[in-house]
């Protein structure tokens, strides 16, 4: 496979003024005509007429009217055009009903749908596909079907065929099309400057019942859009459309979004608190792409972040304001550590702008998203509030239209504030995590010292990276608890450096990263007694909630590493924090979780260790019991206050007590022998509790009525289903794991070529840390065995689940061996597809 480089980057030798594209739609044999405008570009040195086209039937081809014969290859069309500007007409013949890809143009349950982000619009028609060539779009769909749509406002329309316009140059990528049998769930709104846009909520009959959230939450996005960043809608529509068969959360097409169906339905009966906080914050995150992507869009895929970190930051914004901010910056870096973190330390580790990729595809990672984001929060932080604002005005008012790169995004704020963010950008050019280790002096005039250093440890992206600019966020606490110096930032550039505090009565405690103010590993020394007086002091939630993290991690890696029991100090802070009732119980939740396995892995391989699973498996397992054999006499009654009595919602404070008591659930099966969560499981009248309870009961081996209650009860429900086959893996011992899963994959309705499915059982597989890495090697081989399955058909979702052996360097060499095999047993397959082939190398390094 070809290799792609930042480096190479050439504009494309025409400009395109206007495309028309008309579409006969039939499920085998779709015409799609086009009659596109170009210009040659006067900006442009190479003039070659390249039109990206792949698995199209070409039927006829025009320039200014004449029959053409251009030179065909997989990849597409070349063709000598004149050097003036030409109308270029084209007809085309696809299959849709036969495209299991799920890009381009396919079919979902007799519904037809696209998807072209990256670089699938080439499977629709010829088309110069790449974001830098953007272009008003007049769509004419013929089709016999009640509903049709494509992008922009409403043209006319009749018996059996719709037109539509969208006056916003766009590039390919976010074109769209939706024709089937749908039903609206209607809105409006109105817009700061009064004008109404129409809103719809596309969805199968049956569905209706699972809109109201949605367009809730989109009503409550488009007016925090005008109201924080300034941004008004600039259509007269907007659609959303609800679709089963969908590779990833969703797609912000302009002015027709496209969703997974998990990422946009909800019901009190059928989703838990948790779908609804996704779905809120993905229909937020789409939408705010209409100005962060579509508006102002990328150059080249290699400026992926420029809309992805940026609109991943808007969106948990948006969350921190709708709900609490302190549970969405845990949740947050919860996140960051378990997804981007192993990313960033492993074979797959790129910088947040990649320099090179054979399938971009492949590139929509936790890296470009999540870290992405976080590079936007530290730019922040060190210009401060009003300077962002500003420099995104600027960005919006000097790049709206355009196609832009990082260096553009990063100009704003130079212009801004006067800094050179030279340094700066290296968060953008360097892979790997910066470890920064501490040290503090104290002297007796009071001058409290802190000094960093920092290193990132070599990848093959980075060889030799750089030291980068560090904003850690700092506050001292006194011995008594009280903070002595309030947070400040401290801007770290150099490789070592140190920070004075003075006038200082005593050695203080120092809380270091508070809020965690940049995606570091912090190394530092720490006594069990100073987390634990962190845990009971500290002002920052962040750094509280941290310390309790710290102090679960060095308790289970000490059990596991070394046998030891479990930590006193550990025990009694939680039990002092499970009582504190002037703690939000979303956070109290938050505190009770325990790190992730995988995580804790991790530590342990950064430490000099082999981890082995399950021995933390055995850890945790010990290591709850005992936290709730200390806690047994104050549970019953936490766990009463946690009973909501109002109505049902999903607001940060009723989910909250339900997370709460989901938490507290977990800890009473141990003791009451699932009495207390058969209760909850008959009584519960929303998902939140009926999972949560089922979670328990299958955990403590006392399921297998509910299990198949719950089956009978919701097998209309496919995204209920998924929650069935999901929950029974993610809660099965390790030695059960593969098998369990293996059993689900032979259920009838394990229909594996939708997404959603697949990853329920085999990603729930493989995130099981214990049962995934179990020792006889049967995790790895069920997944690997039907990775080779979905791969001819969907190298998408093959492509991104490798990620699942990401690690294996980690481990020891029976089951490094095992692991190399599989991935060699995958890489051997004949006609493996790019995506997949490219993963695979890179992890087997
Ligand atoms: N931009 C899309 C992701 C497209 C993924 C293509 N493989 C969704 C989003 O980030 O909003
Ligand atoms: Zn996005």
């Amino acid at each position: 496979p070809k290799t792609i480089y930042l480096q190479d980057y050439t504009p494309f030798g025409y400009i395109v003024d206007d495309v028309h594209l008309t579409f006969d739609l039939a499920p085998n044999a779709t015409r799609v005509t086009s009659r596109i405008a170009f210009r040659p570009n006067p900006d442009a040195e190479d003039t070659r007429f390249f039109l990206h086209g792949e698995g199209l039937t070409l039927i006829s081809a025009r320039i200014n009217g004449e029959e053409v014969d251009p030179e065909l290859s997989p990849e597409g069309l070349v063709l000598d055009v004149p050097a003036l500007p030409f109308i270029w007409e084209c007809e085309v013949e696809i299959d849709p009903a036969n495209n299991t890809a799920l890009e381009g143009l396919y079919m979902s349950n007799g519904m037809y749908c696209t998807q072209c982000e990256a670089e699938g619009f080439r499977k629709i028609t010829y088309y110069p596909d790449r974001p830098d060539v953007m272009s008003t779009f007049t769509v004419r769909i013929n089709g016999d079907l009640p509903v049709l749509l494509s992008n922009g406002n409403k043209g006319d329309s009749g018996e059996a065929w719709a037109e539509w316009h969208d006056p916003w140059p766009k590039p390919a990528y976010l074109f769209a099309l939706v024709a089937g049998e749908l039903i609206a769930h209607p809105g409006t709104f109105e817009t700061c400057t009064g004008r109404e846009v129409e809103l719809n909520l596309w969805v199968r009959p049956g569905d209706e019942g699972k809109c109201a959230f949605g367009m809730d939450a989109l009503k409550r996005s488009m007016r925090w859009d005008e109201e924080v960043y300034g941004r008004e809608y600039d259509l007269d529509i907007f659609n959303i459309v609800a679709v089963d068969d969908f590779n990833m959360g969703a797609m912000e097409n302009k002015g027709l979004n496209i969703f997974n169906s998990s990422a946009v339905l909800a019901s009190p009966e059928t989703s838990t608190d948790m779908n609804f906080e996704r779905i809120e914050a993905i229909i937020a995150h789409e939408y705010f792409h209409n100005w962060t992507g579509n508006r102002i869009t990328c150059r080249d895929w290699f400026q992926l972040c420029l809309k992805e970190g940026l609109t991943v930051f808007r969106d948990s914004q948006f969350t921190a304001d709708m709900r609490s901010a302190p549970v969405k910056r845990i949740s947050d870096v919860i996140d960051l550590r378990a997804r981007q973190f192993p990313e960033d330390n492993g074979p797959l580790a790129h910088p947040v702008r990649p320099e090179s990729f054979q399938e971009i595809n492949n590139f929509y990672t936790a890296t470009v998203y999540e870290k992405g984001a976080e590079v936007i929060a530290m730019l922040r932080r060190l210009v401060g509030d009003a300077a962002y604002a500003e420099a995104l005005d600027l960005y919006f008012a000097r790049h709206d239209g355009q196609a832009c790169t990082i260096e553009d995004w990063l100009k704003v704020f130079e212009d801004v504030t006067g800094r050179d963010l030279t340094q700066f950008k290296r968060w953008y050019s360097q892979a790997g995590t910066p470890r920064l280790s501490v040290q503090d002096d104290w002297d007796d005039a009071g001058t409290y010292r802190l000094t960093f250093t920092q290193s990132t440890p070599p990848s093959v992206a980075s060889p030799s990276p750089q030291p980068q600019v560090i904003p850690v966020a700092v506050g001292l606490l006194a011995p008594s608890g009280e903070e002595v110096a309030e947070t400040r930032l401290l801007e770290m550039t150099e490789a070592t450096q140190s920070f004075d505090f003075t006038g200082l009565p005593e050695r203080p405690v120092p809380s270091i990263l508070r809020g965690f103010s940049a995606p570091v590993i912090l190394e530092r020394e720490v006594t069990t007694e100073e987390r634990a007086f962190l845990l009971a002091h500290d002002t920052d939630p962040f750094n509280r909630w941290d310390a309790a993290t710290a102090l679960a991690r060095t308790t289970l890696n000490d059990m596991a590493l070394h046998g030891a029991a479990p930590d006193p100090a550990y025990l009694d802070g939680m039990c002092r924090v499970l009582g504190d009732d002037g703690l939000d119980p979303a956070y109290r939740a938050l505190m009770l979780a325990l790190p992730g396995q995988s995580e804790l892995a991790a530590a342990q391989a950064d430490a000099g260790h082999r981890p082995d699973p399950m021995a933390i498996w055995t850890a945790c397992e010990t290591l709850r019991q005992a936290l709730a054999e200390q806690a047994a006499e104050m549970l019953p009654a936490l766990f009463e206050a946690c009973q909501v009595t109002e109505p049902y919602s999903p607001d940060a404070e009723q989910s909250g007590k339900r997370a709460l008591g989901g938490a507290l659930l977990a800890l009473l099966t141990r003791l009451d022998g699932g009495a207390r969560a058969e209760d909850q499981y008959a009584k519960a009248d929303n998902m939140t509790l009926q999972l949560s309870a089922l979670g328990q009961l299958i955990r403590a081996g006392k399921g297998d009525a509910q299990v198949e209650a719950f089956y009978d009860q919701w097998q209309g429900d496919r995204l209920v289903i998924d929650k069935w086959f999901m929950l029974q893996v993610v809660q099965s011992t390790p030695d059960q794991a593969a098998s369990v899963a293996r059993k689900l994959t032979e259920h009838p309705d394990f229909n594996w070529k939708n997404p959603n499915r697949f990853r329920a059982t085999l990603g729930a597989l493989a995130g099981h840390h214990a049962g995934f890495h179990a020792a006889d090697g049967s995790g790895y081989s069920l997944l690997a065995e039907w990775l080779i399955k979905l791969d001819p058909l969907n190298p998408q979702t093959t492509a991104r689940m490798c990620a699942a052996f990401q690690t294996w360097r980690r481990y020891d060499s029976d089951r490094q061996a095992l692991i190399r095999a599989e991935l060699s047993r995958i890489a051997a397959q004949p006609g493996l597809s790019r995506d997949t082939t490219e993963m695979v190398t890179r992890i087997l390094g």
